[in-house]
């Protein structure tokens, strides 16, 4: 029988959606010996937390995160809210003992994500950032693959994260659903919010990246601010492009917004290396485009593969060959890991610390688009 862990959920949104839907299929479908427990959502509008409660099975309610922590029954607290609250209730959840998962990105800018790396480390609390795209299986699929050098030597990373939900003017900033837009509550737009996941992934495919230059744009300079009701200046970048060198001297070519008309959530990448090549698209998920140039020359080509097999990652865990899985699924299985990292004593990345690479880059792409000019990740 399981061990309970006794989940936390602070904030409510999307992702404490997607975040909830993980616990509760996690057990149907991984054999662990840990088992989430629904304990309690913390939100300010008791209201609304406890409707969240209902849809979803959460015990109990509070409306303060700090009395949650103070819950000597509650192990793990998972923090949802807004970027600019994270550091404060890491660092508290740490002091308390708490297992913690955090939504990305870690932080407002690393400064304070190198706090809440402190605060983890000396609590010596099980941690990790909600970094979910790494556990598509055709993503992990994509790291499978470089790890056993089968592209040979990489000379390009090239990534995108389009949207365009920001493009009306008349859309306000700021408040429950569009924190996302107001600098105050999110640190930045487009680089945190969506490159983030870019840089994410290329650290983890790639590894290191040593200096970038970046440029950014605000389209619309102002907009009506939700929470105080007047027009005021738009801090956040609405779209952000960056070039940057790898440690292992690849070109890297990153571009994000929420302007590319016709995009929701496109999320492409693209490696090229000196034997093969590899491009992936979470609009079309379970597959991984793959080039060998070893292949025979009559028979090369791209060939598209339907990651649903059970010897792809993860896949063996859910139907029969040939179904695919989703979106949702890649939360289920950061949940599986991090249970079976609990289970065995070891950190299972993107850890604080990881995460904390991807801050030091985002920080260093915003500082570059505000001093045009090149800037070294981390100073
Ligand atoms: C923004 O629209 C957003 O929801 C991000 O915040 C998520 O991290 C990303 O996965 C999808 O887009």
């Amino acid at each position: 029988m399981p061990k309970p862990l006794n989940i936390g959920m602070i904030g409510y949104g999307f992702m404490g959606r997607a975040h909830s839907n993980a616990y509760t299929k996690v057990n149907h479908f991984f054999d662990l010996e840990y088992r989430p427990v629904l304990k309690a959502v913390c939100a300010r509008d008791e209201a609304k937390a406890k409707e969240f409660a209902a849809t979803w099975g959460y015990e109990s309610v509070e409306t303060d995160w700090r009395k949650l922590l103070e819950r000597k029954d509650v192990d793990a607290v998972d923090i949802c809210t807004p970027n600019n609250l994270h550091k404060e209730i890491a660092i508290a959840a740490a002091e308390a003992g708490k297992t913690i998962l955090c939504e990305k990105p870690l932080a407002m800018n690393t400064a304070e994500g190198e706090e809440m790396c402190r605060a983890v480390e000396q609590a010596g609390v099980p941690n990790i950032v909600w970094y979910n795209y790494r556990r598509v299986p055709a993503v992990t699929l994509a790291k499978q693959l470089i790890d056993e050098g089968r592209l040979g030597r990489i000379f390009h990373f090239r990534a995108n994260f389009l949207q365009d939900w920001t493009i009306s003017s008349d859309l306000p900033q700021g408040g429950a659903a569009l924190w996302r837009l107001d600098a105050a509550a999110a640190g930045s737009g487009v680089t945190g919010d969506l490159l983030a996941h870019c840089i994410d992934t290329a650290l983890w495919l790639n590894g290191g990246i040593h200096d970038v230059t970046a440029m950014t744009e605000t389209f619309i300079k102002e907009r009506k601010h939700n929470l105080t009701g007047k027009v005021e200046k738009v801090g956040i970048d609405d779209a952000c492009a960056f070039l940057c060198h790898f440690e292992n001297g690849s070109l890297g070519l990153f571009e994000s917004t929420r302007y590319a008309r016709g995009h929701k959530a496109l999320y492409t990448f693209e490696i090229n290396g000196e034997n093969a090549s590899i491009r992936w698209d979470l609009h079309d998920l379970h597959r991984l485009e793959y080039y060998d140039h070893r292949d025979d020359g009559v028979v090369r080509g791209w060939r598209s593969i339907h990651v649903t097999d059970g010897e792809h990652p993860y896949m063996k865990h859910w139907w029969v060959p040939g179904l695919a899985i989703g979106y949702e699924h890649s939360f289920v299985h950061q949940v599986a890991d991090f249970l079976a990292g609990l289970a065995a004593g070891k950190p299972v990345s993107p850890t604080f610390r990881d995460a904390l690479e991807t801050q030091k880059v985002c920080d260093a792409v915003l500082d570059s688009a505000k001093g045009r000019n090149w800037q070294k990740v981390g100073g």
